[in-house]
């Protein structure tokens, strides 16, 4: 049987598992992208062609069809089986009742359980009020839910539908990262039905075990952005200047006022223009291998004037936990880098084992200060920087491995990690 079409997405991706569990459980051939890099290949201009909303999962039909949203996916893959497609209503009532889950579990659940679990596991920034509502509403949906499924085995008539296949896939983390053991007592329908649904062997398939929360964690080390307190402090303090009489004048006729010089986007791009361009190491890096080929070219290229470089640590290694949740920091972090994109490339390691681990790496930065483009970044300050001297034949080393995600200068055994680029 030829594949149904390629589903764009990482593998491990809980939006992307819907459409594999259903292709599973109807044996439909799905073709997967085992190497795709979200955040970065869904905002190539050939992906941003095909599916203009950038998001992930996307799927694209051998036929040319296109779509992308990890539910309508699901769906249409479930209704590839046919009319009669087992994972389907079979009236208009049970068509409407599916509908009505998968809709209501993006809409009412969804938002608000990566909003309570997100801070938590360092994807999201921690801010204290917003996690409360959040938390509320999981809460709130989940008891609903646990009433639902008080007397029914599955959401809709008396089989599995795509419904929860949906349902579960958009569980899996706050099962994996947020309900406790007392939770999932207080919940104990909807955690018989989870686990119901992910023991299938055709969800197994896809998503082979799913270990339960033991701890929920702490919210994640809160933002110490002291500049930007600081600034703000002294913003409030200091005494609105009378502007003069001169300056006042010329405001008025505002076509008369001289224009003022465009504002550079960045304090970078007033500097010389580099030797090495920044967009062509990151290409050379993605597509051949870090040793020797990557480290040879850098090492070639690298513009000692254009270009700094930086160990980057994280200051609280002790409050580490799960390497998973270690990962998500700094994909968090990354995240919230976005400005620093075309300024910065890096890679930042989780070295260690679960409950004794740390975050390492380096960076290469435009310039020879950290640019605000950096320190904005509301989680920077959980970081230290320091100024590196990549002649060093260690520090070299280190930078090499590092880039290369092993190899014997690494400070302890490679866990996970990250590149910015
Ligand atoms: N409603 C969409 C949401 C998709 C979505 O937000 N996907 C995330 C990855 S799990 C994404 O594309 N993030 C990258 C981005 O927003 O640039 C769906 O269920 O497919």
């Amino acid at each position: 049987m030829t594949s149904l079409g390629t589903l764009h997405a990482p593998l491990a991706n809980f939006r992307a598992y819907k459409a594999r569990v259903v292709a599973s459980f109807l044996s439909l051939p799905l073709d997967l992208t085992p190497d795709f890099v979200l955040h970065t290949d869904n905002r190539t201009s050939e992906y941003l062609a095909k599916f203009p909303a950038g998001k992930v999962p996307a799927f694209e039909g051998t036929d040319g069809f296109r779509l992308a949203d990890s539910s309508a996916i699901a769906y249409y893959i479930a209704s590839k089986a046919g009319a009669d497609s087992p994972l389907l209503g079979q009236t208009a009532e049970e068509t409407a009742e599916i509908l009505q889950y998968i809709l209501s579990a993006e809409a009412d659940f969804l938002p608000a359980s990566l909003s309570t679990v997100g801070p938590l596991i360092g994807f999201l920034p921690f801010i204290k009020p917003a996690h409360q509502v959040a938390e509320e509403q999981t809460l709130s949906y989940l008891d609903g839910l646990n009433r639902v499924l008080l007397d029914r085995t599955f959401l809709v008539g008396e089989r599995i539908t795509v419904a929860d296949i949906v349902l579960a896939c958009d569980l899996i983390l706050p099962f994996r990262a947020y309900l406790t053991d007392a939770d999932r007592r207080q919940f104990r329908n909807v955690t018989r039905y989870f686990k119901t649904i992910i023991s299938q062997p055709a969800f197994k398939a896809v998503v082979p075990s799913i270990e339960l929360c033991k701890e929920r964690p702490k919210p994640a080390t809160p933002v110490k952005n002291e500049k930007t307190k600081k600034e703000k402090a002294k913003k409030a303090e200091k005494p609105k200047a009378e502007k003069p009489k001169a300056e006042k004048k010329a405001e008025k006729p505002a076509e008369e006022a001289p224009k003022p010089a465009p504002k550079p986007k960045s304090k970078l791009d007033l500097l010389p223009p580099p030797k090495m361009v920044l967009d062509d190491w990151k290409r050379f890096y993605s597509n051949n291998d870090t040793k020797p080929d990557a480290v040879n070219w850098l090492w070639e290229h690298f513009d000692e004037e254009g270009y700094s470089f930086w160990k980057v640590e994280y200051k609280y290694n002790d409050e580490l936990t799960k390497i998973f949740m270690s990962n998500n920091l700094v994909g968090g972090f990354f995240n919230r880098l976005e400005r620093a994109r075309k300024y910065a490339f890096g890679n930042l390691l989780v070295l260690g084992q679960d409950s004794n681990n740390q975050i390492w790496g380096y960076f290469m930065l435009r310039g020879q200060e950290v640019p605000e483009e950096v320190t904005d970044a509301a989680d920077y300050e959980s970081y230290t920087w320091t100024k590196v001297d990549h002649k060093d034949p260690k520090t070299k080393a280190e930078i090499e491995d590092c880039f290369a995600w092993e190899g014997s200068a690494l400070p302890r055994e490679f866990a996970d990690g990250k590149t910015f680029k």
